[in-house]
């Protein structure tokens, strides 16, 4: 039976949640086929009021997961004979490190300077809701955000220097075949350059290379 992906999409039907993009990165790899569903922010709160209630959530025949890490780490038990997506155990614990790293540095970052694009981006009835509760959160409005993003951007940039390294001494940051590692922060500009149009990277930075590495990876075979 195929796997059903349950994501966010944005008004022109594109998926657009970064933790989603990890495991549709993930799927790729382990060349499973699988139906992607797209949902509006309200339809996933319709749509699932049990244990999962963000996205991405994966079905497999009778079983429903959600959150993105455990996803992977199922898909890895269930699918991935050859260990390609974490490269073994003290792989894992690796991808676990960089996706903290990610999760608690990159993204956070990432989503103040684009907030307001997230929010054109979803559909109409979701927007109000969002805004609502995103400018509680971030103690801004999201016009505020937008306005103040081109001056914390460089400090944005320095933090990606572990990734920088990384891929200066090898063509992904797992190593020579992209795994979890890379998944976590290529997802990030996934994410971003589905929703907005701002320039996260200065254009000579090296990181370009290895996210233009990861999508004619994406788009291969
Ligand atoms: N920790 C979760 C985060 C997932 C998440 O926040 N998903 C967002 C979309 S990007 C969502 O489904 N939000 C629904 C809501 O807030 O109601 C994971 O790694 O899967």
């Amino acid at each position: 039976m195929t796997m059903v992906l349950y994501d966010l999409g944005d008004t022109a039907d594109r998926p657009i949640s970064p933790y989603s993009w990890r495991i549709r990165e993930s799927l790729h790899l382990l060349a499973i086929p699988f139906e992607g569903r797209l949902l509006s922010l309200t339809g996933i709160r319709k749509q699932f009021t049990g244990a999962n209630r963000t996205v991405p959530i994966l079905i497999d025949g009778d079983r429903e997961i959600g959150e993105s890490w455990q996803i992977a780490e199922y898909l890895s038990q269930h699918r991935d004979p050859e260990g390609q997506l974490f490269g073994g155990a003290g792989g894992k614990l690796l991808a676990a490190f960089v996706t903290d790293w990610v999760d608690a540095t990159v993204m956070g970052q990432v989503y103040r300077m684009i907030v307001k694009d997230v929010h054109d981006a979803l559909h109409p009835e979701d927007r109000d809701f969002f805004r609502a509760g995103q400018e509680k959160k971030l103690g801004a409005t999201l016009e505020d955000l937008e306005a103040a993003r081109e001056l914390v951007r460089p400090t944005f940039q320095t933090s990606l220097y572990p990734a920088r390294r990384a891929i200066k001494s090898r063509p992904y940051i797992t190593g020579d075949h992209p795994g979890f590692g890379d998944f976590a922060l290529h997802s990030t500009f996934q994410w971003s350059r589905k929703v907005s149009r701002f320039q996260l990277l200065r254009p000579d930075d090296r990181l370009n290379e290895w996210i233009q590495r990861m999508d004619d990876w994406l788009a291969g075979g």
